[in-house]
């Protein structure tokens, strides 16, 4: 256990709330992740797959109620109510924890409740920050196990004194003496679930769920919605966006950063097999992204997690073989089809097995016509696995970044790329992007939202004042030190509907140009919405694209444009005062030039 008397003060207040018939501290251990998994085949709650085929793999079936992130169910409860701002639901702190510890009151009986002390970013580093977990959930555990640093060496580093972020969750299913427990505890009311973040007191509280984003704390409510917050009061970012090392054929390297919002491509990108010859990509990270200004005036970033939780239907050996490469063992698989032969199988991953077991649990066969897997069904696998992951990726120190790119789902409007003409006009881009809805929280799929920077769901405090500390980050650093600011749309699609753009490793043509763009060549030219490639400048080089396609791609239309300066306005106009002025500027400026 730890001397550290403020965090053993917290966990035994919660064990006298929550009623467990245990606690237990977790060290982190391959014995500690190995009993778990074994106590949860046994029970039934896991299952454990194909040895030789998949070794030290299991597969849960969540409850068909909870199988993404609930955004109508998670809060911020800043103190002051503006801080909060339009885009997250608010309540009163202390209004929403007497309300939260009626929930909270017995709600482990039967259950052990877990302490598990993790790192984001490597131990010790000192960019990473420490949070301790409590859970009453197993399955919470070894996937923490997998996408954190837990265990013994956390409490060392913490000593007596250290901070730590405080995230308690519970799945919030009592077990009353000898009743039966079920596969996927939770509690199922919707309304009775709350996914919850203190910002002031850097707390978290959820209730109610067991999956991903709302019961992996260290993930989106720490690494994210608390971290926005550190870092906005410390200097720095916190963002949803993939790391990667682009190397040219020359043997030169840059880092870049990508905020794409969730299911748009970021795991894909950030394992990347390049079509181009010579040109290679290799993973820092694939969610979530820690910048900091380090002595040499540069922005350095971290991946604060160890793990992928990444989205399993559409991964195949075609579309991502790094993914399927890292995910062959010490996996965790949710939501996918169990195959006859105790493998996984989800849509487009290859030939379908003749029948199986759907991520419902029912006997399934693809002649149904109905989905095996969900379509967020996510694998938990060891970033250390990925065979393309950069040799610096736990480096404490980071990689200094040379580019951030924007982008989201967007059928029409949106070029292939745009680049930014300076950082302001880029935060400006990252602030009106938008994108049409993907399963990986529930709401209307394929609406177009404004999710600006993809932190819509992430963000921990107002929206404007994201958008003035990013401007702010601007102001304090020499040009030459920011990086440079892309806006992508892999997605368009034609009239017919058909995608125009091959994506997946043919987006190493649009990092080739700016490759060449961050090295002071590629020419481009200006346009109403920024720069984009000149003639000839994108590299279609064995792709087998006519003119016209290759035309369309790049396509400012005026009039589209200005079809979207309403949605624009509406979506400033909800931010109020707090939309820094140079935003307001910069849509004006816009507007001018699109009616020229
Ligand atoms: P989260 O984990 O939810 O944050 O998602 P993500 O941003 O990591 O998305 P991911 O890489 O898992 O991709 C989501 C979906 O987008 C998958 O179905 C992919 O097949 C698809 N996708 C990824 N990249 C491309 C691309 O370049 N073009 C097209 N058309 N689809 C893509
Ligand atoms: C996302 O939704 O952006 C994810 C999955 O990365 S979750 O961890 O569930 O938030
Ligand atoms: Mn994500």
């Amino acid at each position: 256990m730890t001397k550290h008397k403020p965090l053993r003060a917290w966990v035994e207040e919660w064990r006298a709330l929550c009623e467990p018939k245990a606690v237990h501290w977790c060290d982190g251990s391959q014995a500690e992740y190995d009993r778990l998994s074994n106590e949860m085949v046994a029970s039934g709650a896991a299952t454990r797959l194909d040895g030789a085929r998949w070794p030290n793999c299991l597969l849960f079936r969540s409850d068909p109620s909870d199988v993404a992130r609930v955004e109508e169910r998670t809060f911020i409860c800043s103190t002051i109510r503006e801080d909060a701002g339009p885009t997250n639901n608010w309540m009163e702190p202390a209004e929403m924890k007497a309300l939260m510890r009626k929930s909270y009151q017995g709600c482990m009986q039967g259950r052990t409740l877990y302490v598990i002390p993790y790192s984001m970013g490597p131990i010790g580093s000192p960019i990473a920050n420490i949070g301790v977990e409590i859970t009453d959930s197993p399955y919470v555990v070894v996937n923490m196990h997998i996408m954190t640093r837990v265990g013994t060496k956390v409490l060392e580093v913490l000593g007596e004194h250290g901070e730590f972020v405080r995230a308690m969750h519970s799945v919030g299913a009592p077990l009353a003496p000898g009743q039966k427990d079920v596969a996927w505890p939770c509690n199922p009311d919707i309304q009775k679930k709350f996914i919850t973040h203190f910002p002031d007191t850097r707390e978290i509280w959820s209730y109610g769920s067991g999956y991903g984003g709302n019961a992996l704390l260290g993930k989106k409510c720490h690494a994210l919605r608390i971290a926005s917050v550190q870092a906005r009061d410390e200097g720095w970012l916190a963002e949803h966006m993939l790391i990667i090392k682009l190397t040219n054929p020359a043997g030169k390297s840059i880092y870049v950063a990508a905020a794409f919002p969730s299911q748009c491509g970021k795991t894909n990108f950030a394992m990347m097999e390049p079509t181009l010859p010579g040109w290679k990509v290799q993973t820092i990270g694939d969610d979530i992204c820690w910048m900091k200004r380090a002595a040499d005036g540069r922005w350095h970033a971290i991946n604060p997690e160890a793990g992928f939780f990444g989205v399993a239907p559409g991964t195949s050996l075609k579309s991502n073989p790094n993914a399927m490469r890292t995910i062959q063992r010490n996996t965790i698989f949710t939501n996918c089809v169990l195959t006859p032969d105790n493998g996984v199988w989800w849509e487009d991953l290859g030939a379908p097995p003749a029948q199986g077991v759907d991520w419902q649990g029912k006997e399934w066969s693809p002649a149904s016509g109905k989905k095996g897997a969900h379509p967020n069904a996510r694998f938990t696998a060891p970033a250390r696995q990925c065979p393309v992951i950069a040799p610096e990726w736990e480096d404490p120190a980071g990689v200094p970044i040379s580019a951030i790119l924007f982008g989201g789902r967007r059928a029409s409007v949106v070029p292939l790329v745009t680049e930014a003409r300076d950082w302001q006009h880029g935060v400006f881009m990252g602030s009106i992007m938008g994108s049409e809805m993907t399963a990986a929280a529930f709401g209307t799929i394929g609406v177009l939202r404004r999710d600006p920077m993809a932190m819509l769901p992430f963000c921990g405090y107002h929206m404007g004042d994201y958008f003035a500390h990013w401007l702010k980050v601007g102001r304090e650093s020499r040009a030459e030190d920011l990086p440079r600011i892309y806006y992508v749309n892999w997605f368009r699609k034609s009239a017919e509907g058909q995608w125009l753009w091959p994506g997946f490793g043919d987006n190493a043509r649009v990092l080739k140009w700016i490759f060449e763009r961050v090295e002071r060549g590629g020419s481009a030219v200006e346009t109403p919405i920024g720069r984009l490639p000149a003639a000839g400048a994108l590299d279609f080089s064995g792709l087998d694209m006519s003119a016209e396609e290759q035309a369309e791609l790049f396509s400012v239309d005026p009039a589209a444009w200005r079809a979207e300066l309403p949605g624009i306005r509406e979506h400033y106009a909800k931010l109020g005062e707090r939309l820094p002025a140079a935003l307001r500027e910069e849509l004006s400026a816009l507007e001018r030039k699109l009616q020229g």
